[in-house]
């Protein structure tokens, strides 16, 4: 007993949605272990696998500690035998022995490689790796045919597969929110995603769009691609209309609804230059090297961020910019951006459900529909036992139909 008395045993509620999960992780080790699996199992098309995984991740991410022994998870929930073996595996040897052969493993490496190009989902990078594609090299040798995305994926695969920054997603913003006011004066432009949550590093940027006035978003997205497109910063994009009536993430809406939801995937042709504040609207399409080398004078030293790296320019350094950069080095890098548009009317929820984690989400629909009979879906709540509708305009009201603590996005790191 007094053995017992000396270990720490932790206690967490068992949805993610009623924790706070920081930034901050005692358990990396754990943590990444877990989401290999999970990553392995859902390129697998093994969801119940993968979903078991990240929820044992999460638990082990909401941790106050780091974990030293098994003892220490008792009554812990999320936790299955398979979770908890990796654990025991990790904390007792130092390592999983089936996390290290599922890495080293052609297959997931083949996975991992095939599904990083934009565009292709695990389906086809399976059907791939069955007729002996593992590379990019041998995909390009197979003489498969490649839609737009997936030509795009290949074309910007360096980029793309490099982390983006938070400096580079405020200066996409700064592109965004300008073509966005100049379309559309009064409408509001929210970075959501990963960087809401304040992580340093995404793989993506994401925003939401809106208009105070309801309606006032109609069209916005096609004339925000459209400005875009003519000032040159898209190397891709593809708009859709929302499928929210087909989608199985909440009850059906009055079609009219269903149209006005608009969101545009796109890649981002990011010049090192952009978002300094030197209030230019960026670069007309075309000749984009010579137009956007920069004016080295019209600032003192300052840092930009290029592949992940930062590196420092400083004015006044004799024959400009060119000479500093590297030869065959290129002033812009391709970026992921996605642009979501919403109805005030559904900002709220839509806020919420782009802001993510992943996870949180899924912890979200899933508190809802099992501890509250609700349906929680980015564009409503439904109250399957008063059959209505419940309004919210903040994510604080959101939490509060629901039963739950408000958790800030930087808690929604799960
Ligand atoms: P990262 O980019 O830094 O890697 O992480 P992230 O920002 O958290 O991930 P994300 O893949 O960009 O997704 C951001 C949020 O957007 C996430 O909460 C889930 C949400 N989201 C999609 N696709 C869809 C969708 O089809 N419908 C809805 N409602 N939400 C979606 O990514
Ligand atoms: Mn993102
Ligand atoms: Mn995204």
């Amino acid at each position: 007993r007094t053995d017992d008395a000396e270990v720490v045993v932790f206690c967490v509620p068992s949805y993610a949605c009623q924790r706070r999960t920081t930034l901050e992780n005692h358990n990396t080790i754990l943590t990444d272990a877990l989401s290999l699996l999970a990553e392995n199992a859902e390129l697998s098309d093994q969801e119940g696998r993968s979903v078991a995984f990240r929820r044992a991740a999460a638990v082990m991410k909401a941790l106050p500690g780091a974990v030293t022994g098994v003892t220490q998870l008792r009554g812990l929930p999320c936790l299955g035998e398979h979770s908890l073996r990796v654990i025991k595996d990790i904390l007792e040897t130092g390592a999983s022995a089936e996390v290290e052969s599922t890495k080293q493993s052609e297959r997931y490496k083949a996975l991992k490689v095939l599904t990083g190009i934009f565009g292709v989902g695990p389906k086809t990078a399976e059907r791939w790796i069955r007729e002996g594609i593992h590379t990019l090299q041998q995909l390009q040798d197979s003489g498969h045919t490649l839609n737009r995305a997936q030509q795009a994926g290949l074309q910007h695969y360096d980029d793309l597969n490099q982390p983006v920054a938070k400096a580079e997603a405020d200066a996409i913003a700064e592109v965004v929110e300008r073509a966005v006011v100049s379309v559309s004066p009064g409408a509001q432009v929210t970075l959501t995603g990963g960087f809401r949550r304040g992580k340093p590093t995404g793989h993506d940027v994401d925003f939401l769009i809106t208009h105070p006035e309801e309606g006032g978003e109609d069209g916005l997205m096609s004339k925000v691609v459209s400005r875009l497109e003519s000032q040159g910063f898209l190397l891709y994009q593809k708009t859709t209309r929302n499928s929210y009536l087909e989608s199985k993430d909440g009850p059906a809406r009055p079609a009219s609804n269903m149209d006005r939801f608009e969101r545009c995937f796109s890649i981002f042709k990011l010049h090192e230059d952009e978002g300094r504040g030197t209030g230019h609207p960026g670069t007309p399409t075309g000749n984009t090297a010579a137009a956007n080398s920069g004016s080295p004078g019209d600032s003192d030293s300052r840092s930009q961020i290029h592949g992940g790296e930062q590196r420092l320019l400083v004015s006044g350094e004799d024959g400009g910019p060119e000479e500093t950069k590297p030869a065959g080095h290129r002033p812009w890098r391709a970026v992921r951006v996605d642009l979501v548009v919403s109805p005030i009317s559904q900002f709220a929820f839509a806020l919420l459900g782009w802001t993510g984690s992943k996870l949180f989400e899924r912890e979200l629909r899933r508190w809802a529909g099992h501890e509250k009979t609700m349906s929680l879906s980015s564009h409503a709540l439904y109250d399957n036992k008063q059959s209505r509708y419940l309004r919210a305009t903040s994510e604080q009201e959101i939490f509060a139909h629901l039963g739950l603590e408000f958790i800030p996005p930087s808690e929604r790191n799960a």
